[in-house]
């Protein structure tokens, strides 16, 4: 079996969210959005499919990276191709990017599972078929009604417990909101939600990401009279001292590094020197869904959890695979916006979730994702 052609189909579909000038989303106006369809076909017509932002995988990535490792090869051979992928980054001048083989390395899985009829989940390993949910906040923001107030968050806090999340993450404000950052209004934000929750559901925060120490362990401080169960990413991610510090000096559980580079290597060092107590990785961030699978294994060996970044499909079979993953980040959440509505290119969405808070692991064969190849096919722009 052999890797006959690549291609990427850009389309559009309507959405009502929108990205700030930082790249953090939130609910606007309804407008057409761009994705690309990456599309592995082998000579035998299995094909596998990933979805990404088109400018992850233009032109120049596909042609110059993509097409060259991956065309000829056995796709069973997914191991190989990664490596022979992350070989051609470092001449890249950073071009090649991990979000870019993850995306890749998705569409491979998702052959292989189709080719055999069988969820990703079951081929990685099989741990589970259902996951506890955290319902992840988008970023504040000044919209009246949404996400703008300590009370707004305590208020959407507790319909959430009504939707059966047993737990919840904060996104607070970060630029360019006005008044952000503000470790001030954070803590506030946290009181509110723990007022409005009580002391049985998880709680966890991730603020603005560039805090300094002494910001971050003033939160901090003040999450851990608040019983929260988890701080996610204070601080710059590039200085390793900053965490280890913090981990020192705080009881609470610090979960990272979620947007450093250097895949499974980085995180290596950073259970060596002990600059985090909860070990995390996404399928995007770390180059794949097996180099996330190696993060997790490096934390199950030195005891910890490692908690998976980011919701969908990729994301959603590495959990089902491990055993050292506590939830699955459903998200991002906002009053103004309805979750359970899938994109058009999707007949249904990968991650409905239970009225205890579960959500169920895909079924379908490959990732699970139900793609409305109608629609793809009648919204598409362009076919490289
Ligand atoms: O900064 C943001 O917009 C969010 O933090 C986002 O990156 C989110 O994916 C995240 O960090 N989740 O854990
Ligand atoms: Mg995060």
């Amino acid at each position: 079996m052999r890797i006959e052609s690549i291609k990427v189909t850009t389309f559009t579909y309507p959405t009502r969210r929108c990205s700030d000038s930082a790249g953090h989303s939130h609910p606007g106006d309804e407008s057409l959005a761009k994705m690309a369809m990456l599309t592995i076909t082998a000579d035998d017509n299995s094909q596998g499919y990933a979805f990404v932002a088109p400018e992850i995988i233009r032109p120049y990535i596909v042609d110059s990276f993509f097409k060259k490792v991956l065309i000829g090869q056995n796709p069973f051979n997914r191991e190989k191709i990664w490596h022979e992928l992350v070989h051609w980054q470092r001449g890249s001048a950073q071009q090649l990017t991990d979000r870019a083989i993850a995306i890749v390395e998705q569409a491979i899985w998702d052959l292989i599972g189709r080719k055999l009829n069988m969820p990703v989940h079951k081929l990685l390993g099989g741990y589970r078929e259902k996951v506890p949910a955290y319902g992840s906040t988008m970023c504040g923001d000044e919209l009246k009604g949404g996400l703008s107030t300590p009370d707004e968050y305590g208020d959407f806090a507790e319909k959430l417990v009504l939707k059966g999340y047993k737990a919840i993450k904060i996104h607070t404000w970060m630029p360019p909101v006005s008044f952000a950052p503000s470790p001030i209004m954070d803590v506030k934000a946290c009181a509110a939600v723990r007022e409005a929750v009580g002391p049985d559901i998880a709680l966890m925060i991730d603020g603005y990401h560039w805090y300094s120490r002494s910001d971050a362990i003033y939160i901090g401080r003040e999450l851990q009279k608040l019983n929260f169960t988890w701080f996610e990413e204070p601080m710059e991610e590039q200085s390793m001292d900053s965490y280890i510090w913090l981990s020192k000096n705080l009881d609470i559980d610090i979960v990272g590094p979620e947007s450093l580079s250097g895949k499974y290597l980085s995180r290596a060092d950073w259970v060596k020197h002990g600059a985090c107590d909860i070990l995390r990785a996404g399928v995007n961030s770390a180059g794949g869904l097996t180099p996330c699978l190696k993060v997790a294994a490096l934390a199950e060996s030195f005891g910890m959890d490692c908690e998976i970044h980011g919701n969908g499909a990729p994301n959603l079979n590495v959990i089902g695979a491990i055993k050292n993953c506590r939830w699955y980040e459903r998200g991002l959440l906002h009053p103004f916006l309805n979750y359970d509505e899938p994109p058009a290119y999707l007949n249904s969405i990968v991650d409905p979730m239970d009225k205890d808070g579960f959500v169920h692991l895909p079924t379908l064969p490959g990732l699970g994702e139900d793609i409305n190849f109608n629609y793809i096919a009648t919204n598409t722009l362009t076919v490289e």
